[in-house]
């Protein structure tokens, strides 16, 4: 049965069809809304937190977007974009466990406060709130890409597909990022493979 992938490209499910994009696998894209036909009955089967994305590949079923790349990563693209080494599959999983803590949040308000919400709705004293919080973990990635080009070493993973996900916005809407200039090559990298652009196209469109 066909991987079905629930969530509007413009959410986290971005991260999901990216993955799906760079394995190769095929699938199926329900844009369910992160509003409305996320708290609809069916959806909530999927996912009771009610919140975009939530995947189904056969009968298994599975939220939070970075679980969600990490095992379409090992199910479909093992040895490519997942790590085969028992020492660099941990890698991932810190790259990703760092990204959603140390670094979601504050990107999210400093963006959405910024640029994403109506004029009328922003507050700038939330986004500089967030914006204060970004150096310290940016700066640890940045030093860690002195050494190119990729997260985990030389080839392009599951690591960098997540933190770069969790990046893309900031990058789409021309924050400036310039501190960290390693990191905005890599981002750069990563953000224009084939893969990524085929799933920007789903959300830039
Ligand atoms: N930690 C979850 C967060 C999911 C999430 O908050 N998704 C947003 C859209 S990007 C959503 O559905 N928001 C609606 C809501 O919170 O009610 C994940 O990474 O999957």
């Amino acid at each position: 049965m066909t991987l079905k992938i629930h969530g509007i490209a413009r959410s986290r499910a971005f991260r999901a069809l990216w993955v799906a994009e760079e394995a190769g696998v095929p699938y199926e894209h329900i844009p369910t809304d992160s509003k409305s036909g996320a708290k609809q009955p069916e959806f909530l089967a999927l996912n009771p937190n009610g919140r975009i994305p939530a995947i189904e590949d056969g009968s298994f079923v599975l939220f939070e977007s970075l679980a969600i790349t990490l095992y379409l990563a090992k199910r479909y693209s093992s040895g490519k974009l997942y790590p085969v080494r028992l020492e660099d599959e941990a890698r991932a999983w810190q790259w990703s466990l760092w990204g959603a803590t140390e670094i979601e949040t504050p990107l999210i308000e400093m963006v959405s406060n910024r640029v994403v919400l109506p004029p009328a709705e922003r507050n700038e004293s939330v986004a500089a709130a967030a914006e204060a919080k970004l150096p310290r973990p940016l700066a640890v990635l940045d030093a860690h890409l002195a050494k190119p080009p990729y997260l985990l070493g030389e080839t392009f993973t599951v690591a960098d597909l997540n933190i770069a996900a969790l990046l893309y916005s900031a990058w789409y809407n021309k924050i400036d990022l310039s501190r960290w200039p390693r990191m905005t090559a890599w981002l750069d990298r990563c953000l224009t493979r084939p893969g990524a652009q085929r799933a920007r196209k789903l959300r830039e469109a």
